[in-house]
Formats: C-alpha cells, structure tokens, sequence
C-alpha cells in the first residue's frame, strides 16, 4: 500500500483542494479516482460519509478536506501553508469557515434561483455582499497581499480557489457579477491562480458546463416516476 493515498473524484472542488496541498507539500502520492455516480461497494469501508476526498496516510483514514489540509500540513513540516502564531492560524480558520458557511451557499443559491428573476436577484445580492466582506473585511485587511493572507500561499488559498474558477460558470448560466470594487479579490485569484498545483488540477469552463449539464439530466431523470 503507498504511503499516501487519496480518494478523489475529477470534478470535485473539495478533493482538489487536497490535490493541491498534497502537490503544494510536494508529496508523493497515489491518486484514486472514484466516480462518485457508481461508487465501487469497498470504497463505503474507506469513506464514512461515503464522499470524497478521502486521505488514507499509514493505513489511518481521514476525511473532510479542510481536515485532511491541515492534517497533511501538521504531518509533514516542509513547505508550511498555516501562519506560526496562533492569531494567523485562527484567521486562517475564519477565512476556510467563510468560504464553507458564507461563499459557497450564497453561489449555491444564485444558481439555484437562477430560473426565478426575483429570487435571482436577491440571490446575487447576498453574493455581491459576500463578495464585498471578502474584498473589505479580508483581503484589504490582511496584508498588502498578493495571497490571502499576505506574501506566502496558505491553506486558505486552497481552499477558495476550485470555487473562484467555477465563477466562470456561474456567470455562464445564472449571470452571475463581480463587484467593480472587488479588485484585491480580482489580483489574487490572477496571483494563485499561477500556482501550478491550480494550473495541474483545474478544469475548463466547457468541462463544468458538460458537469452541469450531467447534474440536470440525473436529477431530472430521478425526479421522474419509475418506469418513465
Ligand atoms: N464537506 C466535504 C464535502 C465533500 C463532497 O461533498 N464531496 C462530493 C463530491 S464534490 C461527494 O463525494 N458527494 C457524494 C455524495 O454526497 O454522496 C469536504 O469538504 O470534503
């Protein structure tokens, strides 16, 4: 057995964080692809949420991928991406916990309302706000950049960005805008984005799109009666 594996599916943003940092810590590892539409029946023995990413280090198992990033990041010291002191890391932290509770489910929302011209906009409301606490209250705050939390890439960055370069696919399908005032926010996806652990695990926009398109059809199909 590798000494490192991880359980991964093409398509998800949360496994290619992890993708990230393992090539980021400059680890050697084994990539396991799982379609996550026909899960093999072992890979529920591995994953109790039954979802990817899964990290297998030793044998031991460990999931959900802000807790894998930072178990890789305690567990090998080379190249650290959490800040020394305690604060950082705490902010490191509020930033990962607004990326999960605030980000995501306000782009959740906008594509899901993107049918209904009323919710549509309040939706993108909710998210030019979000869009704007991230331009003001983070990244203008936290240093003169060019990554989150100043000169040196964390996990923080990882873990935005698989979900700044599906934007593209929110504009495509729900309209989705970026504020004028968001330029920080601009430079830096410009800035990360070169990384190469970004440029080795990223996708193009037709790629989403052709996801997306495949997401409708199964849930249409599971939404109609059997037999249908
Ligand atoms: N909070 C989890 C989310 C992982 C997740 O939702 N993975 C999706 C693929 S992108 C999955 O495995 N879904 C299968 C399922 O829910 O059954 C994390 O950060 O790792």
């Amino acid at each position: 057995m590798p000494a490192i594996e991880l359980f991964s599916f093409a398509a998800c943003p949360f496994a290619q964080r992890s993708r990230m940092v393992l090539i980021e810590k400059g680890l050697d590892f084994e990539l396991v692809e799982i379609d996550i539409h026909d899960r093999p029946a072992w890979f529920r023995d591995i994953s109790p949420y039954g979802k990817v990413p899964v990290l297998r280090h030793a044998g031991r198992v460990v999931y959900e991928s802000a807790i894998i990033n930072q178990y890789v990041d305690e567990t090998f010291s080379a190249q650290p991406l959490m800040p020394a002191d305690s604060y950082g890391r705490a902010l490191a932290r509020i930033w990962m916990d607004y990326c999960d509770t605030r980000y995501l489910p306000a782009t959740h929302k906008l594509m899901a309302d993107r049918e209904h011209p009323q919710r549509r906009a309040e939706a993108q409301a909710k998210l030019t706000e979000v869009l704007r606490f991230i331009e003001h209250e983070g990244l203008r705050r936290l240093g003169d950049g060019p990554y989150w939390l100043g000169a040196a890439p964390s996990l923080v960055d990882f873990h935005y960005l698989p979900f700044f370069e599906r934007f593209a696919v929110y504009q495509e399908l729900a309209g989705a805008e970026w504020p004028g005032d968001c330029t920080r926010l601009r430079q830096w996806y410009e800035t990360a984005g070169q990384r190469r652990s970004f440029i080795e695990t990223r996708h193009t926009l037709d790629f989403h799109l052709d996801q997306q398109r495949r997401m409708q059809e199964r849930r249409a199909a599971a939404a109609r009666p059997a037999g249908n």
